[in-house]
């Protein structure tokens, strides 16, 4: 197996979109190796099939994931997998993210993204928006009132306590070796006394959410915190318990909304380079939802056939969650290697999904097309997985779907995108990734 062996190879700002350069030099297996401490990456082929086969590999819970158990614990996204709190959320959790639950979320979802483009318009002459911060203004505001009926006043104030201290934390999570001396030169003791701090305050605020709730301070709410306070696992009869719920939360608000707002964010520039494409999505919005701006209705989103396939083709391009980890679940082959029990895998999404055998020679271009039905059943399942694979697959799926599908929608009802002269895609990494600074004009229509 090709070895990677040189830290200094590594780039630890963009390591995802470093490793997709070495799939690109090395093929689609490869070992990075790096003091002792060894990580397979999976890049594209049939070396991905082969990763995605739940009997063989199962997810790894490793750094920078488990970084973030210290804030989440065992929250759906960190659970171990045989951690009982894992099972037990799932089941009572599932129900509410299928996409017959999307109705209950429709309208505070509308409600959010209006607000958002009330917020363009009254921002207009103040220049191009930094389309990444408003991005996460939106998803987290939605997250936050479908989750459990709490604003983040996210349109009105510059500055909110919490935000704040999850973005510092996600930050660490995102960077932190587990070497600690090599931590205080990265962040210096500022950062590691600060990293407490904060998830003491994301937990107490959480903590306050839902004893309102259960106190009867806030009204009952059909929403996911109300469904965890009184749905029982149907396996085990058992409520979950406060730890778990406030785990859970955590977990929505880290895994919700950073990942939609880079989908949408991606989007968006696409979108601001190629006029044809708004002009055709345009079409379907009007053929669909009519020309006098009336609200989007729940059932009208599933019809929007060709603005999802400018979501499924963003998330080909730039998968926002561009790399997970799995494991093997005993001593194994992996393309013909030997595999010990454990071995840690890193599938490369960002590469797997650019991988000329899969979508051909021009992989690289933006084209919303490769998602038609016959295109689609034309490849193989292994080649387009942005939500991940297996029982660990991303319960938020739907969630997602329809909340970038409703507010690309609307945003193109409402404005021109106009891109910034000169602006040249760069992409950020932070556990997800972003376009980094990336301004456009929305110029109200
Ligand atoms: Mn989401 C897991 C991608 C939106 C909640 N998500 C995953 C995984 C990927 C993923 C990939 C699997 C990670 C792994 O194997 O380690 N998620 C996305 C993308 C988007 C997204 C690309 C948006 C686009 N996710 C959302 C939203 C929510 C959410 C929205 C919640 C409201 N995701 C989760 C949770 C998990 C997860 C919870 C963990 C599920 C589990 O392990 O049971």
């Amino acid at each position: 197996m090709p070895v990677i062996g040189d830290a200094l190879r590594l780039d630890p700002k963009r390591p995802v979109q470093r490793e997709m350069e070495f799939v690109r030099e090395l093929g689609d297996v490869f070992e990075i190796n790096i003091v002792g401490s060894k990580l397979i990456v999976v890049g594209g082929g049939a070396a991905a099939a082969e990763v995605f086969d739940e009997s063989r590999f199962a997810k790894a819970v490793v750094p920078p994931v488990s970084n973030l158990r210290e804030l989440a614990g065992d929250g759906l996204f960190t659970a171990f997998n045989r951690e009982p709190a894992w099972a037990q959320a799932h089941n009572v959790l599932m129900p509410a993210f299928s996409q017959l639950s999307m109705r209950s979320y429709h309208d505070a979802m509308t409600q959010c993204v209006d607000e958002l483009c009330d917020y363009w318009t009254d921002q207009a002459g103040r220049g191009p928006a930094d389309i990444s911060s408003d991005m996460n203004r939106l998803t987290l505001e939605v997250i936050g009132r479908t989750g459990f009926g709490y604003s983040f006043d996210s349109f009105d104030s510059e500055r909110h306590e919490f935000v704040e201290a999850m973005t510092r934390v996600l930050s660490f999570a995102s960077k932190a070796a587990n070497d600690v001396p090599i931590l205080r030169e990265i962040f210096g003791w500022k950062a590691l006394r600060q990293n407490p701090k904060d998830i003491a305050l994301l937990k107490r605020s959480v903590d306050d959410v839902i004893a309102a709730r259960r106190d009867g301070t806030t009204p009952r709410q059909d929403d996911l915190l109300q469904r965890m306070l009184e749905h029982p696992d149907p396996d085990t009869g058992g409520l979950l318990s406060d730890a778990s719920i406030r785990n859970q939360v955590l977990t929505f608000l880290i895994a919700g909304h950073e990942t939609t707002a880079g989908t949408l964010s991606f989007a968006l520039h696409y979108l601001s380079l190629n006029p044809e494409m708004v002009d055709k999505a345009r079409a379907e919005i009007e053929a669909v939802i009519g020309r006098d701006g009336a609200p989007i209705q729940f059932e009208q989103v599933a019809k929007l056939r060709y603005v999802r396939r400018i979501v499924d083709e963003t998330l080909r391009l730039w998968p926002s969650g561009p790399a997970f980890f799995r494991k093997a679940r005993a001593d194994t082959t992996l393309s013909g290697y030997q595999l010990g029990k454990g071995a840690t895998i890193l599938v490369v999404l960002l590469a797997l999904h650019r991988d000329r055998r899969l979508w051909g020679e021009n992989a690289e271009e933006f084209d919303p097309d490769r998602f038609l039905p016959a295109a689609v059943r034309a490849r193989p399942a292994h080649a387009y997985k942005p939500f991940g694979v297996g029982a660990r697959a991303c319960i938020g799926r739907q969630f997602a779907l329809h909340e970038a599908v409703l507010a690309l929608s609307r945003i193109l009802m409402r404005f021109d995108v106009v891109p910034t002269p000169g602006y040249e895609l760069s992409v950020s990494e932070l556990l997800t990734i972003r376009p980094e600074k990336l301004r456009l004009h929305l110029r109200t229509r």
